[in-house]
């Protein structure tokens, strides 16, 4: 803390180094430095290298249902355990390796945006990565006791005690209340983050977009969240001090749970996508070398669709006695979802229109978001209806629309950031041989396994079953989609092994690799604990291209020499 004179004599030159010279404070080395670790970028890499390992375990069980899947009669997965593995993949994918991964990205790359040396809340964000484990670690211990095995709605009655007895469902309802606690704290931070902590000149007009999508993000997790901890809680007192809010023998509503649930696990979706959102609206833009198009329109959007996401939970209880001028209601303002979400894709499109574009790994993924997201969002508007809803509910085509919505555009987000900030946050590129591979295979392999349910849905196939007979005929589409899968993880895999491989021996990327606009590329790469020597006035959305002509200019005339 003692540069302080340093740094005002470099602001006086009007000559931002990107040199780090500041004194950090002194920071413990090995494992104890990180266990320990209250810095942004060290919390983000550990909510990413723990996310990373949670999807790899909801990996596998996806590939143990798909195998199971492959044949009709097979005997891979008993019935129990099929529906304890999906509980645990569902479970897995949003609470331990969606939700988490954004939080990493957040955490590493939103105060860098922003220009601010951390998080508002430094020790309560280290507070909330290890929440964030400590539900991981009490999901994951009831492996070894009885495994949850109502599915990820968890839906009463089939998730009371009376029908399931064992502990799993306690062991879900913690992790929903501990990884719940995280986001909470995690998101409150953001929002404080962002609204005081924004370098001078930056107003709200020029928040960098995945700094939007934060927010839009933050505003569902803090609206939402606590819903679900309070619906998990009566769950809770129902199951073990002989309450009855779900329990209609007594006077409770089953299905007020799925009103509760789902006023949560509707926005929840957006809570997994508006961030992939941001991260295409700061690649597409990057990659075809244009201004984004449309910055007013996509921020708003996403505040449109933080909105509207409360709005259309009954959309998931078609199937329920709901009475005509709810499902009018619901169907309506879920179409109206539609509206703001093509505001963005137009957009987006529009900056695609004409760019000189930059063929590298982050936009291959950006460009697969466009294309397959477009396509879930498609599906997405069919199902709004609800007359065809009835027809296909609980069948494969929901879960083929809801993995294009998931995979192809919360993964394929995440993809995106990933080959995008690993040089901030290393140094280093990723292999971009390895990274077109695993693009291609996700890309395929995704294909072969999501697109082809859409006709199982269509042709009968019910979801969460462990087996079917051979006379449905589902066999040969059941066994491209389980070969599929396969592709689709060996991609995802050698993304890993990329990551592994490039942090020896990638190219070195220095501080602004892909010329970008936001101010994390002003930082060194990967950039000292203090992120910025001396922080920088913003005049524009995107500042940086301003930052490189001064930096230029004062190279050129000599005095920026170190
Ligand atoms: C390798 C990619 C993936 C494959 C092959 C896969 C496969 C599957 C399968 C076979 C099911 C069971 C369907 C059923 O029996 O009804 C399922 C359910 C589910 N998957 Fe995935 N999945 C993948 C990735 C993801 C990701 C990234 C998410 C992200 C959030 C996700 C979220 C879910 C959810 C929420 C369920 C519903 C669980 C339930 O019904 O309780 N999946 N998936
Ligand atoms: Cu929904």
């Amino acid at each position: 803390m003692s540069t302080r004179t340093s740094l005002d004599v470099r602001i006086g030159t009007g000559v931002p180094l990107l040199v780090a010279d500041r004194v950090d404070p002194p920071t413990r080395h090995g494992w104890v430095g990180w266990v320990t670790t209250t810095d942004h970028k060290r919390i983000g890499i550990l909510y990413l290298v723990t996310a990373f390992g949670f999807m790899a375990l909801g990996g596998i069980e996806a590939l143990l249902m798909r195998t199971q899947l492959a044949q009709p009669g097979n005997t891979v997965l008993s019935p129990q355990a099929y529906n304890e593995v999906l509980t645990m993949h569902g479970t897995t994918m949003v609470f331990l390796v969606v939700m988490p991964l954004w939080a990493g990205f957040a955490n590493y790359v939103v105060p860098l945006q922003i220009g601010a040396r951390d998080m508002a809340f430094p020790k309560m964000n280290a507070f909330s990565y290890w929440m964030y484990v400590a539900g991981g670690i009490v999901f994951y211990g009831s492996v070894f006791f009885s495994p949850p095995e109502a599915g990820w709605t968890s839906y009463t009655p089939l998730s009371s005690g009376p029908y399931i007895p064992g502990n799993g469902t306690d062991a879900w309802i913690y992790l929903i209340h501990l990884t719940g606690i995280s986001s909470i704290l995690g998101s409150l931070n953001i929002m404080v983050t962002i609204s005081n902590m924004r370098a001078r000149g930056m107003g709200w007009g020029r928040l960098p977009l995945f700094c939007w999508s934060m927010v839009a993000q933050a505003v569902m997790i803090l609206l939402t969240l606590p819903v679900i901890a309070g619906a998990v809680t009566l769950l809770l007192t129902d199951r073990h001090f002989g309450t009855c809010f779900y329990d209609p023998h007594c006077g409770g509503s089953a299905l007020l749970w799925q009103h509760l649930f789902w006023f949560f696990g509707h926005p929840e979706v957006y809570i997994m996508i508006l961030p992939a959102f941001g991260v295409i609206s700061e690649v597409l833009p990057v990659f075809a070398r244009k201004p984004i198009f449309g910055y007013k329109a996509i921020a708003a959007s996403s505040l449109g669709i933080a909105f509207l996401s409360m709005l259309v939970w009954a959309h998931h209880m078609f199937a329920t006695p709901l009475p005509a001028i709810a499902l009018a209601f619901f169907m309506l303002t879920s179409m109206l979802i539609a509206i703001p979400t093509g505001v963005k894709i137009l957009n987006w499109i529009a900056t695609l229109f004409r760019g000189s574009i930059v063929f590298r790994t982050p936009l291959y993924f950006a460009a697969g978001f466009l294309v397959l997201f477009t396509l879930g969002g498609i599906t997405g508007v069919m199902l709004a209806i609800y007359p065809i809803d009835r027809q296909v509910t609980d069948t494969y085509f929901v879960v083929a629309h809801f993995h294009f919505v998931l995979v192809a555009g919360a993964v394929s987000g995440i993809m995106a950031a990933l080959y995008y900030w690993f040089p901030k946050m290393t140094g280093r590129f990723l292999s971009e041989r390895m990274g077109k591979l695993s693009f291609w295979l996700q890309f395929v392999g995704f294909l072969a396994t999501f697109l082809i349910q859409h006709s199982l849905g269509l042709s009968g196939m019910p979801r969460r079953v462990y087996s079917y007979r051979a006379d449905t005929g589902w066999g040969v589409d059941n066994l491209i989609s389980t070969i599929g899968a396969f592709i689709l993880a060996t991609g995802v895999l050698l993304t890993l092994v990329n990551v592994m491989w490039s942090l020896r021996t990638g190219a070195k990327a220095g501080p602004d690799p892909w010329k970008a606009n936001t101010l994390e590329w002003f930082a060194p790469s990967p950039p000292p604990a203090h992120n910025f020597d001396v922080t920088p006035v913003v005049r524009s959305v995107e500042p940086m291209r301003e930052l490189r002509r001064q930096i230029r200019t004062a190279h050129r005339s000599g005095d920026g020499d170190e």
